[in-house]
């Protein structure tokens, strides 16, 4: 962390991410040497300054291997992935897919503005069909990816969306994702109040509701998960859609069942052979 504040847009829904998020990390008492957040590249990505945690801003789309690695080295850090919609779905989506089906323990946040932010409006791989950005001048013509659809389908244990101008449910949301054992996804709808003019606060605020209050609705069920994933338009679901409790890559890993790699002692290690093979 720096010394240095935000140079998010004011109004950004990204704030409300960053306060959701430490908000969370404190009533967790998770204390800031413990937890690991790497970031993509994006203007979210940049939450890597200014959250008091070990944090590194990687490459755009590289977030996920760098936090999968981090927590295969020290499995004890609790590890946090936070990008964009560009960043994971786009040029990432081959990192997010398998991520998932190795259900690494880590919480996947990503700041869907369904735009790319840094670069200053150019339709991403979550641009709603039709929306005119600086790259699409006549409207996408493409389908957006749907990321809850897609991660219930590739493995991911923990499948939730929040809303950036709800911190009290994106907060719950986030607790949440950290104490599941798993690989979890949170999609934020995050408006970004300079370059998407259609999925603004209003937009969002006129939409969404919450699943989880609903009492007929079973967190267990992914066929019911996939159907209500697919609602978008008057109405948006936002909550936990989908979990399950599955064994994680840490427990399969022979070499980490004594302890994280980072503690064990390797002084007996005789590197010598290693290095005359490749040095
Ligand atoms: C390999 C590579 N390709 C392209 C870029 C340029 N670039 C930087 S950020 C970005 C997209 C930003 O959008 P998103 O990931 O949705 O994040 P946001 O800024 O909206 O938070 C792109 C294309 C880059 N930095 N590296």
């Amino acid at each position: 962390m720096t010394e240095e504040k935000p140079d998010w847009c004011p109004g950004c829904g990204l704030y409300g991410i960053q306060t959701a998020l430490k908000q969370a990390l404190s009533e967790l008492n998770l204390e800031p040497h413990k937890v690991f957040l790497a970031t993509g590249i994006g203007c979210g990505s940049k939450m890597a300054h200014w959250i008091n945690v070990y944090a590194t801003h990687t490459l755009h789309g590289r977030l996920l291997p760098v936090a999968a690695g981090a927590k295969l080295a020290n499995h004890s850090l609790t590890v946090i992935g936070m990008g964009g919609d560009g960043d994971g779905y786009g040029i990432g989506m081959g990192h997010f897919v398998h991520t998932m089906r190795r259900n690494i323990d880590i919480l996947y946040l990503v700041n869907n503005n369904q735009i790319y932010g840094l670069t200053k409006g150019q339709a991403s791989p979550t641009s709603e069909k039709g929306m005119k950005t600086k790259s699409t001048p006549f409207g996408v013509i493409e389908t957006p990816v749907n990321p809850i659809a897609f991660a219930i389908c590739s493995g991911a244990t923990f499948v939730a969306r929040g809303f950036a101008g709800d911190l009290e449910h994106l907060k719950w949301l986030i607790a949440e994702g950290i104490k599941h054992k798993g690989f979890s996804l949170i999609d934020i709808l995050q408006p970004c109040i300079t370059f998407n003019k259609i999925n603004t606060f209003d937009y969002f605020r006129q939409r969404v509701y919450k699943i989880n209050d609903n009492v007929g609705y079973k967190t267990s069920d992914a066929e019911a998960a996939l159907k209500r994933s697919h609602e978008w338009g008057d109405k948006i679901p936002i909550g936990i859609f989908y979990q399950e409790s599955r064994e994680i890559n840490e427990e399969l890993e022979p070499q980490l069942a004594k302890e994280p790699l980072a503690y064990q002692d390797i002084s007996s290690i005789d590197v010598a052979p290693i290095m005359e093979k490749f040095v």
